[in-house]
């Protein structure tokens, strides 16, 4: 393979996609040297083939807002790779989500999804449109509004989207809604639904649950547990909520959290209420998460406009959104101390981030292998629903920590240096691509 002339090639043909372009350069220079000594690859333009999504769906989505003015937005579904199971992944609602950014998620998650051990392929989709300060109202009628396009290209055998940035059990559920309307069928596409239709326990931790337990074997690793840890978070969100829920259980501190507006720190660490008040925060819509530290006023400081990466910590787990820890962010925790990373959000680490933590030897754990317990439960979930039946919150945990045991094995596995360093990123990558290369190598050229 030649990285770098394909690369090329793709950065003329996809001009300024530079989210995309990020993820598929990281993924081939991981997998380069294992990838030449396949000459059945080359032959066969697997890495070719791999870069470009299957198809790309793009849409208008029309709706009415709460003041009876008429809004415009654009819905996106990108179903990228289906060569060991149907397209599989969430629908991110933000102001911020074009092409670009879907088609990194949606490469990422193949190789995440073939991570997991279970038969799912790699898509995502989403829309520009800002939950941020919207009524209940008018998220229901822009659901709505998207699933009439949206359900024409999905199903529970061809392409089952879930939730991400924005896109929780409330939206899920509109969504959801409108699309067993439409299909006259019940058979659960989407995954990340309520309970009472066809739900899994444990789905709305198992982002954050599935990253604890990956940190947990990373620390395992070298024999080290998590007990008075110092965690720094970012993000106040779904994920953020899981990953704090679980690490402070199993006896970790969790020091920080944060927003677009800044973070809070809690030197002492967050008690149960402040993790239980983190949802109700969210639920506002408002995205700051200022008025966390005005709540807790005594043992929270706001720190306006910064990032939580300059507070001293043993483990940094970003669980916001892409690139939000950078080459300067990495030095700064380097130089105070951080002794492992793993990484929450997609692609939430910039390259430089990367290179930093290598040349310090800090143990980094990429997204696609840390948050794979979220999309792993979604691919429990279709199994009950196609079984027709509910697990139990316990049997369904423990599914997830023989999963992420395996990812983390997996990691161990292909990612493993001469001096016995393990290059998570690597790992992760070369583990997932050579399951899916070698699904496309059996079913010839399509
Ligand atoms: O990034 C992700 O893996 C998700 N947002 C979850 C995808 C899923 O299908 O559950």
């Amino acid at each position: 393979m030649k990285t770098n002339e394909l690369l090329a090639q793709l950065s003329a043909r996809h001009p300024g996609e530079t989210e995309y372009l990020q993820a598929v350069g990281e993924v081939l220079h991981s997998v380069e040297a294992v990838y030449n000594r396949h000459p059945e690859f080359e032959a066969l333009a697997i890495a070719e083939r791999l870069v470009e999504p299957d198809r790309i769906f793009t849409f208008k989505v029309p709706w009415v807002d709460d003041r009876g003015r008429v809004q415009v937005n654009t819905g996106y579904r990108v179903q990228f790779n289906n060569a060991i199971g149907p397209y599989k992944g969430g629908l991110r609602f933000h102001a911020s989500v074009n092409l670009s950014i879907l088609k990194f998620l949606g490469f990422e998650q193949i190789f995440k999804n073939a991570l997991t051990t279970l038969p799912m392929g790699g898509a995502k989709g989403g829309s520009d449109f800002s939950p941020k300060g919207k009524s209940d109202g008018e998220i229901m009628r822009f659901c709505q509004a998207f699933m009439t396009e949206l359900w024409r290209y999905i199903g529970p055998e061809t392409d089952v989207p879930a939730g991400d940035i924005g896109v929780g059990g409330r939206e899920i559920g509109y969504l959801y809604g409108m699309y067993r309307k439409l299909a006259h069928e019940n058979t659960g596409v989407l995954t990340g639904k309520g309970m009472t239709y066809g739900g899994s326990r444990i789905r709305p931790e198992a982002t954050g649950f599935g990253a604890v337990y990956f940190t947990a074997q990373m620390l395992a690793d070298k024999g080290d547990t998590l007990p008075g840890k110092r965690i720094a978070i970012s993000g106040f969100g779904n994920v953020a909520w899981g990953v704090a829920l679980k690490a402070t259980e199993l006896g970790a501190k969790v020091i920080t959290v944060s927003g677009p507006d800044g973070y809070v720190s809690v030197p002492d660490g967050l008690t149960r209420e402040m993790i239980d008040y983190l949802p109700e925060l969210r639920a506002t819509n408002n995205d700051v998460v200022a008025p966390f530290a005005e709540e807790f006023s005594g043992a929270a400081t706001f720190v306006a406009g910064r990032k939580p990466w300059e507070v001293p910590c043993d483990i940094a787990m970003p669980c916001a959104t892409q690139n939000e820890l950078e080459g300067n962010d990495a030095e700064t925790l380097a130089a105070n101390g951080v002794r492992y990373v793993a990484e929450v959000s997609n692609m939430g680490c910039t390259p430089e981030a990367i290179e930093t933590f290598a040349r310090h030897r800090i143990p980094y754990g990429p997204g696609k292998a840390v948050n794979a317990g979220g999309v792993a439960v979604s691919g429990l979930e279709m199994s009950q629903n196609a079984m027709k039946l509910n697990w139990t919150s316990a049997e369904v945990d423990s599914r997830l920590q023989e999963i992420m045991h395996a990812i983390h094995a997996a990691c161990v596995e292909y990612g493993t240096e001469p001096d016995g360093f393990i290059n998570y990123m690597n790992g992760a990558n070369i583990a997932g691509f050579m399951k899916v290369a070698r699904a496309m190598v059996e079913q010839g050229v399509l």
